[in-house]
């Protein structure tokens, strides 16, 4: 079986009246030095579409679903989020785009660094020529 372009990480929940998800060292397999979250984007809409030089990212769907749509420059898959405690742990030189966005999604993203323009590749060629992971 081929490996996946990203690596699935199952976080404990706990489940008693509602369920509390835990996101801690060492599930979480860096520094955390950001985090952030993206909600109520118009169905069906696309983000992302870029990969970045050296951030390192885990992702959770905590609320609906969403489609991640995978690239590393000579394989492509779309991996669905659907658990609150089961996200993909998104390395650089990973093309990525959020697809389908749901009315209620939530996602939720862990990050190794700050927030750096310069790290982003916003140009699919660019990100073949120089940057894909494959
Ligand atoms: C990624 C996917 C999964 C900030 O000022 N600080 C931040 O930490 C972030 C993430 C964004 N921004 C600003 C930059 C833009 O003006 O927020 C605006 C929207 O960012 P962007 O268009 O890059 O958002 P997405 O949804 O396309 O991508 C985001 C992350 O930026 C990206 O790193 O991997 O989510």
């Amino acid at each position: 079986m081929k490996k996946g372009l990203v690596k699935l990480i199952k976080t404990p929940s706990f489940t008693t009246d509602g369920t509390l998800t835990q996101l801690q060292s060492p599930d979480i397999p860096f520094e955390i030095r950001r985090v952030y979250f993206i909600q109520g984007v118009s169905v069906g809409a696309v983000r992302g579409a870029h990969t970045h030089k050296e951030t390192i990212q885990v992702l959770f769907c905590i609320q609906g679903d969403i489609k991640i749509a995978l690239d590393d420059g000579n394989r492509k898959e779309i991996v669905l989020l659907d658990k609150p405690n089961i996200g993909i742990l998104l390395e650089p030189g990973v093309w990525h785009e959020m697809q389908d966005f749901k009315k209620d999604t939530i996602l939720l993203i862990l990050a190794s660094k700050k927030h750096e323009p310069e790290d982003y590749v916003r140009s699919y060629e660019d990100f073949l020529n120089s940057y894909a992971k494959s």
